[in-house]
């Protein structure tokens, strides 16, 4: 039978862990879910042109392999689609309790199990449960960002996130602001640009931006992929093997920076022609700093006759659009594609480990966990994508599916020693060598990015390869847990 797990989130997080759980016959586990269906970030980001910069065939489990991608590069809807067709042919739909939000978790250090208490989204109604062990699958971007911009709420047009996008809105033929140009703002602008009668694009910071091959299978690729499962393997294993070696590289200052550098300014080059256009667009830090924009359709859109990318400073958001340093800027619709809070990790629940102590003021200085995984003090909790798991190269799925084999691989010892949890001394050797291994990321100096902290602490990036993170999650070890018995 095993522990009772409850799983907090029903995107790829918490549906690799609900399906690794099913399949070792572990049947004790609920999915808590506050959206209305299984997706996560896929279900919430609906804007036009939503969809993956990571090719469909490394952004899925590599368990459930998936012959009938359509595209290189998976749109949203069929990402989407591939999580519902995992969650149905697992059965794992009657283990999920859509519009239930967790609000908090309590460890009962006499039980030694964890009090979960979860709202009824629509009616408040709160309820308690029992479990032995806690898996948080919340993901790194999943609250928005909306800046505070003096009048916002001002505006007389509709106004919205980006992923929060209002369908009911029709954008067609109408003047419409776009706030951020990052991978968001990157993928919507095209669509908009050509529905929109006018488009300005408020661009803070211009980010570097590689093309993305995108192509469709045709027919015969499929039918290859369908009938020889080993060729999708082997397409897959080559597209890990590129992202380690040329992007990984680039971002620990590697031999392939200057390379990734001249291929972004050749996409520049090749896609805008004026060069007052480009200077604004040519970033003044270096490359990998921020999440790098991995798109083809952004610049041309960009130079659309009905485009105007806006570097003025926006000053106030007035009834009638967007005010910068230098005059209106009239819009009968604003979208914010200004990201995600991503450094608050779990936020708004209630974690509260041994002796009541509360995960967020444990990580008053910047959210950390051994592995990503694991974090002293609160016993049997486990962390998908956790504090320093995201990649600026690769695959999360990846790292999600090493960290549901570690979770898996802790259970038996849990059940055997009783509850267990990191030790500090792990930790403390964890955080060292994160220190050490930052500083050759190019994340740290040079720009401001999601992936730190307001202390500029990076507490969202692995700074190892994939490669490394796969061996070090491979089994825990138990010395570096203390167990109940
Ligand atoms: O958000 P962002 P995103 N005034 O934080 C600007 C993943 N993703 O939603 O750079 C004016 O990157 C801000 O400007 P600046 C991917 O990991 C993946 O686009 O801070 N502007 C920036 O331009 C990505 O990195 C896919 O100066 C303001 C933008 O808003 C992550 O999600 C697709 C502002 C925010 O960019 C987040 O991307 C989409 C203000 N007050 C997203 N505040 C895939 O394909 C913020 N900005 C896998």
């Amino acid at each position: 039978m095993g522990p009772t797990v409850a799983i907090i989130g029903a995107g790829f997080g918490g549906l690799c862990m609900a399906i690794q759980l099913h399949r070792a016959g572990i049947g004790s586990f609920t999915v808590f879910e506050k959206g209305d269906d299984v997706g996560g970030t896929w279900r919430d980001n609906t804007y036009p042109g939503a969809g993956c910069d990571i090719p469909s065939h490394l952004y899925s489990f590599s368990f459930e392999r998936y012959s009938s991608w359509t595209r290189r590069y998976p749109g949203q809807p069929e990402i989407l689609g591939y999580l519902e067709e995992c969650a149905d042919k697992y059965g794992l739909r009657s283990r999920i309790r859509l519009n239930t939000e967790v609000v908090s978790a309590a460890y009962d250090e006499t039980l030694g199990r964890w009090r979960v208490r979860a709202a009824d989204v629509a009616e408040g109604r709160e309820s308690e449960e029992l479990f032995d062990v806690v898996v948080s699958a919340v993901g790194q971007l999943n609250r928005p960002h909306l800046p505070e911009i003096p009048g916002m709420s001002s505006f007389a047009g509709p106004s919205f996130h980006s992923a929060r996008w209002d369908h009911s809105q029709d954008l067609t033929g109408r003047r419409v602001a776009v706030i951020g140009t990052g991978s968001s703002a990157a993928q919507l602008i095209p669509p908009v640009a050509e529905a929109a009668g006018h488009l300005d694009v408020f661009q803070r910071t211009p980010n570097w931006v590689i093309p993305k091959p995108d192509a469709a299978f045709n027919r015969a690729a499929r039918a290859v992929f369908h009938h020889l499962p080993f060729t999708q393997r082997v397409y897959r294993e080559w597209i890990y093997r590129y992202a380690e070696g040329t992007l990984y590289r680039a971002l620990a200052g590697g031999w392939s920076t200057g390379l990734l550098r001249k291929r972004a300014l050749d996409h520049l080059h090749a896609q805008v022609p004026d060069p007052e256009l480009r200077a604004k667009l040519t970033p003044d830090y270096p490359i990998g700093c921020k999440r790098v924009v991995i798109d083809s359709a952004f610049y041309p859109a960009l130079t659309r006759q009905n485009v105007d990318v806006v570097t003025d400073r926006i000053v106030r958001i007035v009834p009638e659009g967007v005010e910068t340093e230098t005059g209106i800027r009239e819009a009968d619709a604003i979208v914010y594609a200004t990201g995600f809070l991503t450094t608050e990790f779990l936020v708004p629940m209630e974690i509260a480990g041994r002796q009541g102590r509360r995960l967020h003021d444990e990580w008053k200085d910047g959210a950390e966990a051994y592995l990503g995984i694991a974090v002293p003090n609160f016993p049997n909790l486990f962390l998908l994508y956790g504090p320093n798991t995201n990649l600026g190269h690769n695959s999360i799925v990846f790292m999600i599916e090493c960290q549901v084999r570690y979770i898996m691989g802790c259970l038996p010892h849990l059940t055997e020693r009783g509850p267990m949890e990191v030790r500090p001394e792990a930790m403390d050797t964890w955080r060292r060598a994160l220190d050490r291994a930052m500083d050759h990321m190019v994340w740290q100096a040079g720009c401001a990015s999601w992936y730190k902290n307001a202390a500029g602490r990076v507490t969202n990036n692995w700074p190892g390869s994939t490669p490394l993170y796969r061996r070090l999650t491979r089994e825990p070890r138990p010395s570096a847990f203390r167990f109940a018995r």
